[in-house]
């Protein structure tokens, strides 16, 4: 599998899956996941409330996945994952990689080739950028998937930065 690195709006990535960064409410929120509910319009949050209804009653849990379409957006499906947030002690580094880990494995019954993924639990969860980025990149690259690119798109230059640092690492 290829992992690229990107900086820009994961909205606009023609890719077969995107990666939001949800809440376990699935409802939506700010962050990359206001930015997919506004730009791929109502259908995405409608499928949300059926997911709600049927399978999450209680919440998607923290490190799981699911799907549904994109909406109006480029890509075909947004893959829902809701990550750990840093401060609060039950949660582990392992959730966070299970959002990538997961992530993955719904693109394989999807059978999307190509997905993009966003630095989950970097912003409104707080999680420090360089330690979220050596756990996705590590999370994907030791993923068994069909997957053929992992996009990570970074908001701004220093998310980038830092991504390119920790894959040069990894790589190394
Ligand atoms: N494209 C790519 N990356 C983005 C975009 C975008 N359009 N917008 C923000 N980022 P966050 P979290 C970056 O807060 O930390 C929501 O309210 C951002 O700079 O979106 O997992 C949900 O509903 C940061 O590096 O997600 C949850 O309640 C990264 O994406 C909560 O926030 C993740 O930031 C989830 O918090």
């Amino acid at each position: 599998m290829e992992i690229t690195l990107v900086r820009g709006d994961i909205t606009e990535q023609a890719v077969d899956a995107i990666v939001n960064a949800a809440n376990s409410s699935l409802l939506g929120g700010g962050g990359v996941d206001g930015a997919i509910h506004r730009r791929g319009g109502p259908q995405i949050l409608e499928e949300c409330r059926v997911l709600r209804a049927s399978r999450y009653g209680g919440g998607l849990p923290t490190g799981q996945a699911v799907a549904t379409t994109a909406g109006r957006l480029p890509a075909r499906w947004v893959i829902h994952t809701v990550g750990p947030v840093y401060a609060r002690k039950e949660d582990r580094s392992s959730l966070l990689a299970s959002c990538y880990t997961e992530s993955l494995k719904v693109a394989d019954e999807l059978g999307a080739a190509t997905v993009a993924f966003p630095a989950v639990s970097t912003g409104v969860y707080g999680w420090p950028m360089d330690d979220g980025a050596r756990i996705a990149l590590s999370a994907v690259r030791g993923a068994s998937t069909r997957v053929a690119e992992a996009r990570f798109v970074l908001f701004d230059a220093t998310a980038y930065a830092v991504f390119d640092e920790a894959l040069t690492r990894l790589t190394a």
